[in-house]
């Protein structure tokens, strides 16, 4: 026979695989964090637990150029499905196309594309809801500042973000934006990328403090990582993080939670990296042609001083 020649409606066209199994090449998109490496652990612990999967694992070290010859090179063996976590929203419109062309599912992992028709070039996206995260961190911030008799005053908040362009980033900045519009008072004076990760984080913020000290009153940091770097910076001039600095940060790792219980961090947004099961169940889903749900979303909650006992020790 000629192997791909002339598709007449018989089945297992992908190489006889018809049995149940499923190879999967998963993108990863980098090491950045703590939040990173949990998810990167939950996908290859599920995958592992599960006796139908295979998992081709690759990490891009947060460039696209590397998750875009990962994903071709996952194209070529012929994997039965594409996992990607993507690092930046734009850009995917022709790896994924070829992933398209080649008949290899696509599912998005933690993060969103956007573009012309991408809807059109992956079967699900399993994540988390970035901008009610925002949200949810300017929500708690209102009532934060309510409670402390703070809420007719002057808030000046440095705004410490992820990698730029990330749908992480765009999402929790949008919430955040529509917070500070919302709140007369409120002003965003410092703004700037830390990328994510612990190191940035803390010369972001020793930038922030060198330009505008004493005037900030909020740090809004857009994920863990980020935030453990900036306290130290902060603790560095001298500042009580926490009490001097009202801290908002994201994801919701150990650490954080016991700088929530230590006072120097106020307030966690949630974000569970804990999705790999997730991903197993819906490759195979796809792989045997059951629908699947275009959007799967992670459940996630916020932590402060209220609640987090009760929350402790986190999975993460
Ligand atoms: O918050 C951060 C990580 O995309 C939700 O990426 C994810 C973010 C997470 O580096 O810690």
């Amino acid at each position: 026979f000629l192997a791909g020649c002339g598709n007449d409606g018989g089945e297992a066209s992908s190489g006889g695989k018809g049995d149940g199994q499923a190879t999967i090449g998963f993108s990863q998109l980098g090491a950045e964090s703590q939040w990173r490496t949990a998810n990167t652990k939950s996908v290859q612990d599920a995958a592992k637990n599960n006796d139908k999967i295979t998992l081709k694992f690759s990490d891009a070290q947060q460039k696209q150029e590397n998750q875009i010859s990962a994903i071709r090179n996952f194209i070529q063996q012929g994997v039965d499905v594409i996992a990607v976590a993507p690092v930046v929203e734009t850009g995917w419109e022709t790896v994924l196309t070829e992933a398209k062309d080649a008949n290899i599912p696509v599912i998005l992992v933690d993060r969103q594309i956007t573009g012309k028709n991408v809807d059109d070039l992956y079967t699900s996206w399993i994540g988390a809801d970035m901008k009610e995260e925002g949200v949810k961190a300017a929500t708690w911030l209102e009532d934060y500042l309510k409670e402390q008799g703070k809420d007719q005053e002057e808030i000046n908040i440095a705004h410490l973000q992820g990698t730029t362009g990330s749908s992480a980033q765009v999402g929790r900045t949008e919430g955040l934006e529509e917070g500070v519009k919302a709140n007369k008072n409120w002003k965003i004076i410092e703004q700037q990328s830390g990328n994510f990760t612990r190191a940035e984080g803390k010369e972001v913020m020793e930038a922030f403090l060198k330009s505008s000290g004493d005037k900030i009153n909020v740090l809004v940091s857009e994920n863990d990582d980020m935030t453990m770097g900036a306290i130290q910076a902060i603790e560095e001039v001298g500042k009580v993080p926490g009490e001097d600095i009202i801290i908002v940060s994201f994801d919701g790792t150990n650490d954080a939670l016991q700088q929530i219980k230590d006072g120097k961090i106020n307030a966690v947004v949630e974000c569970n990296p804990l999705s790999g099961e997730d991903i197993m169940e819906t490759a195979l889903k796809i792989k045997s042609g059951e629908d699947v749900e275009k959007e799967i979303f992670v459940e996630e909650g916020i932590f402060d001083e209220k609640n987090v006992e009760e929350n402790m020790p986190r999975p993460y």
